[in-house]
């Protein structure tokens, strides 16, 4: 459709891709198999990468998922296997019309079981240099603490030298909070929130995903994000609705990945008009593409398909997304 051109073209900003959710079914069996890596053999959703994907559609609510990604995730071994990970997002971002990507990466999840934070952040590295080069898409790394575990594992995390040393060389841009969001309020992270704002910094958490809108409020009252991911539980509270107009604070908004996980039953329950007509600000993100059925630009199609929304309306979701980046001003200006 025509639509679907103005949709492509309009130069979309990304800030809510967990660079982990992009592993497909065919590169987990790729990688499973050249590292060696045993699949559970008693889940009939790992007989092969159709069952897989099946699987992914049958999703019932976070932690189900949640379950799926950190077993996905071990296949991810060497620096090349990050690459070839981060490398598969950015030419289909490429695809969908995506100008800044700023994504998520869970260290721990991959430190707990053996594998370098160097590791890591060296093969992300790599795919975003060729990204910036060979797409011309640039791109900020959000480095996510999982709030499942416990708060000193977290904090030690933080301190490690090798990830220290990501935040004062720049490599990466901000921090991030993830992973089941029941029972887990953002209070409990003040410290290491505190920490980072004063090493400069850029700071986002998940919040009013599953979670109440009462963990927006403690997000900003006590770890001071600048963003909120998902929020779509904003629209409960009129005040604090009125409050988030006011600050400025964009939400980073995951219709699709709303639907799988059943926050919502359709994307036209996700507050897009409220948040529109009300002044909120906010982006549109695939969350996790590979496990939700869709990258950056199904997300787009899909809000406009429920919401309708006008071309200057598109246009405005996007420069709130270009002035919500965390990339340099220059960056900014050369979007706008
Ligand atoms: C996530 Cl959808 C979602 N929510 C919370 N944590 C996550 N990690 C990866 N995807
Ligand atoms: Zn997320």
């Amino acid at each position: 459709s025509p639509l679907h051109a103005f949709l492509q073209a309009l130069p979309k900003c990304e800030h809510h891709i967990h660079l982990e959710g992009a592993l497909t079914p065919a590169m987990l069996f790729t990688l499973a198999s050249r590292n060696n890596v045993t699949l559970p053999q008693d889940d009939a959703a790992f007989a092969s990468p159709e069952a897989l994907l099946a699987r992914y559609g049958r999703f019932t609510f976070l932690d189900d998922f949640l379950h799926y990604y950190y077993i996905g995730m071990s296949v991810l071994i060497s620096p090349n296997d990050f690459e070839l990970l981060a490398w598969d997002y950015f030419q289909h971002a490429a695809a969908d019309g995506v100008a800044h990507a700023e994504v998520f990466f869970d260290p721990q999840a991959h430190m707990e079981r053996g594998v370098s934070y160097a590791t890591v952040l060296k093969g992300f590295s790599t795919a975003r240099e060729r990204a910036q080069k060979e797409l011309g898409i640039s791109s900020e790394l959000i480095c996510c603490f999982l709030r499942h575990l416990p708060v000193p594992d977290c904090l030690a995390t933080f301190e490690d030298p090798d990830v220290q040393e990501s935040f004062v060389d720049g490599s990466v841009r901000g921090i991030g909070l993830d992973s089941s969001e029941k029972p887990f309020p953002p209070e409990l992270f003040e410290e290491i929130y505190w920490r980072a704002g004063k090493l400069g910094l850029r700071r986002t958490a998940h919040a009013g995903e599953e979670g109440p809108a009462t963990y927006i409020t403690s997000a900003l009252d006590t770890l001071n994000v600048e963003r909120i991911d998902h929020g779509i539980r904003l629209a409960d509270d009129k005040e604090l609705m009125q409050r988030v107009v006011k600050s400025g604070t964009m939400l980073s908004v995951c219709p699709l990945s709303n639907v799988l996980l059943r926050c919502v039953k359709t994307v036209a329950e996700v507050p897009v008009r409220k948040f529109l007509d009300a002044g909120v600000k906010f982006s549109i993100n695939s969350d996790d593409p590979a496990y939700f059925g869709g990258y950056i630009l199904d997300n787009y199609c899909a809000v406009h398909e429920a919401f309708d929304l006008s071309v200057k309306e598109w246009a405005g979701v996007c420069r709130a997304g270009i002035e919500g980046s965390w990339c340099r001003q220059d960056r900014k200006d050369k979007m706008l």
